[in-house]
């Protein structure tokens, strides 16, 4: 049996479990939060040379980082696949995911979460309404408006989900749990794509368990229309 480590509401363990429960893949999950001091298990350096979430388990096989962890699970359970077979499509779905890691996450959502929540709430440092002001009006728009030509369709690339929609969306519903909203008259394209990729069956399936999380650490999830 399979095993993710992780926090369900994080951006990355999601990814993990989406493409877990898409591809039909049993797992147990063990609750790790890096942020919460004296959380982390003992063995936490050995599971995850980052110190970040998600590491997976399958028998005697570890592995750290999400794309890691994706890959493998497709390579583990093929169908249905999360990467396509044309060479295009296949690699701009790993620009996707490289963009939702590199750029979404680190330049928007993680500056974010640290200044709303992890400062204020856990480190007991208020928060920097210069940084968060900063990310809204200098960082946001670029991403935004490129994300708004993008998503014309149901999904990214191609006519099904794939890790790119799994990347991309996660990184918004964080983005949300934190009171951010995609403005749908600005970015129509987006707000509709988004919308679309969280009312499909694996992140309906997964969203109610991140319900006591979001509910603890006082977040938004009233745009997931979770009751
Ligand atoms: N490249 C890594 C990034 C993982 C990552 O940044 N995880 C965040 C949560 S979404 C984390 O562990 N944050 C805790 C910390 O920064 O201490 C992956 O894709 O797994």
């Amino acid at each position: 049996m399979l095993t993710i480590h992780g926090v369900p509401l994080s951006v990355h363990t999601r990814k993990a479990i989406v493409t877990a429960i898409l591809k039909k893949i049993d797992y147990t999950f063990e609750v790790v939060i890096p942020v919460m001091p004296g959380n982390p298990p003992a063995n936490w350096g050995t599971l995850s040379p980052t110190g970040l979430i998600p590491v997976m388990q399958d028998g005697d096989f570890t592995l750290a980082d999400s794309t890691a962890i994706c890959l493998y699970l497709e390579r583990k359970q093929p169908a249905p696949p999360i990467l396509p077979a044309d060479i295009r499509d296949y690699a701009r779905v790993l620009w996707f995911d490289a963009y939702a890691g590199g750029t979404i996450f680190r330049d928007v959502v993680d500056p974010l979460f640290a200044q709303t929540i992890v400062g204020p709430n856990i480190r007991d440092v208020p928060t920097d309404k210069a940084v968060v002001n900063d990310v809204l009006t200098n960082v946001q728009p670029k991403i935004l408006g490129y994300l708004e030509q993008q998503s014309t369709g149901n999904f990214l690339v191609g006519d099904a989900m794939t890790l790119a929609d799994i990347a991309i969306t996660s990184n918004f519903i964080v983005y949300q749990y934190l009171g951010f909203e995609i403005d749908a008259a600005r970015y129509p394209n987006l707000a509709k794509y988004l919308r679309g990729i969280v009312a499909t069956a694996p992140f309906q399936k997964t969203l109610p368990d991140e319900r006591p999380f979001v509910d603890q650490m006082g977040l938004q999830r009233d745009f997931l229309s979770l009751d």
